[in-house]
């Protein structure tokens, strides 16, 4: 028997209440039309642990609500980023 899997699932079902959810804004230069902005928000949301996303086109800006145990904002500048749109974090909270 494997004795490391009791302490897996125990650390697995402790995850939510050390998890935090995080404000991300994403820079992405390279949006052009309206079209865009639905590409990119559902990229984001594709992501798991992605609770909510704002994309503004004028702006060029994403604001993405995560849960910091599920996920990072590393993932999500990868997953617009293979979605076609590159982008960086400009603010984090
Ligand atoms: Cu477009």
């Amino acid at each position: 028997m494997n004795k490391i899997l009791p302490l897996a699932l125990c650390t697995l079902l402790a995850a939510p209440a050390w998890s935090v959810p995080r404000t991300v804004t994403l820079s992405l230069p390279t949006m052009d039309c309206p079209v865009c902005p639905i590409t990119v928000k559902k990229a984001l949301e594709r992501v798991p642990g992605v609770s909510r996303s704002e994309v503004d086109l004028g702006k060029r800006q994403a604001v993405v609500q995560f849960d910091d145990a599920k996920t990072t904002a590393q993932a999500l500048t990868h997953a617009t980023t293979d979605a076609g749109y590159p982008s960086t974090v400009v603010q984090a909270r």
